[in-house]
């Protein structure tokens, strides 16, 4: 998966792609990133990106020109295909979750360009851009650190990147339901002890407690999502003795 950035803010990334999965999955060659400076794409001297909006009010907008050179410069450099998305990063856009992360990584490559003040001239959105997304509905400086999210979050779904393609599969959300909880050792911490079917090693009987502790879970903290799942006969069982739907 290559991933290229179009920012303001090119220092926001090194860090964070440098560490924990990204970090390895960049040096292992399964994912890319590519951070591209839109000041880059400017011609005067100084480098302007910015604008007053024409309807005056409050804050700047972010020129088209720079931001359209910047991809026509890469997709006639071959570095970005003809088809690959170009998703600008903004609150009005679809908002991000497990099954776009899903849509997002079956393709070879993306375009996130982030967006900051106060919005982008909308000509970018009209016939530049080819989605938007958000990541929630709350208010960030720009669109950098949700770049990040969807980044990270996709490169996870990258076949080899996360250890075992069992812990992609039994995430929260990949199932449509919250994880159940999680033990290490010791068995017994400040008198607090691990529940006994964990360490019985009988699998069959691990499975189902953890089914079952996802379903509490997921009643408890968001039955919103018990809408969209395939319950099986014991399940709904369980959740009636939860008191679900009584
Ligand atoms: Cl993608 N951008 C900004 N600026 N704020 C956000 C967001 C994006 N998603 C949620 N809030």
């Amino acid at each position: 998966m290559r991933f290229h950035i179009l920012t303001l803010f090119s220092g926001m990334f090194e860090g964070p792609m440098g560490e924990s999965i990204m970090g390895r999955a960049r040096r292992r060659g399964l994912i890319s990133v590519h951070v591209h400076d839109i000041r880059d794409f400017t011609h005067d001297r100084r480098r302007t990106v910015d604008d007053y909006p024409y309807s005056g009010g409050p804050g700047m907008v972010m020129k088209p020109e720079p931001l359209f050179e910047a991809v026509e410069t890469l997709r006639e450099s071959g570095e970005l295909g003809e088809a690959s998305p170009v998703i600008l990063l903004t609150p009005q856009g679809r908002r991000f979750d497990q099954r776009l992360a899903e849509e997002l990584a079956e393709r070879e490559e993306l375009a996130l360009i982030c967006g900051r003040y106060e919005g982008v001239d909308e000509r970018v959105r009209e016939h530049l851009a080819t989605d938007e997304i958000s990541i929630g509905d709350y208010v960030l400086g720009g669109g950098e650190l949700a770049a990040m999210v969807v980044m990270e979050a996709v490169s996870r779904l990258v076949s080899g990147v996360v250890g075992s393609a069992e812990s992609a599969a039994n995430d929260s959300f990949t199932t449509g339901l919250l994880q159940h909880p999680l033990y290490t050792r010791p068995s017994v911490f400040r008198g607090w002890a691990a529940p006994d079917v964990l360490l019985s090693g009988h699998h069959a009987e691990v499975a189902r407690w953890q089914r079952r502790e996802s379903l509490r879970r997921t009643l408890e903290r968001r039955p919103d999502l018990l809408d969209g799942v395939e319950l099986s006969a014991e399940d709904r069982k369980w959740l009636r003795e939860m008191g679900y739907g009584t």
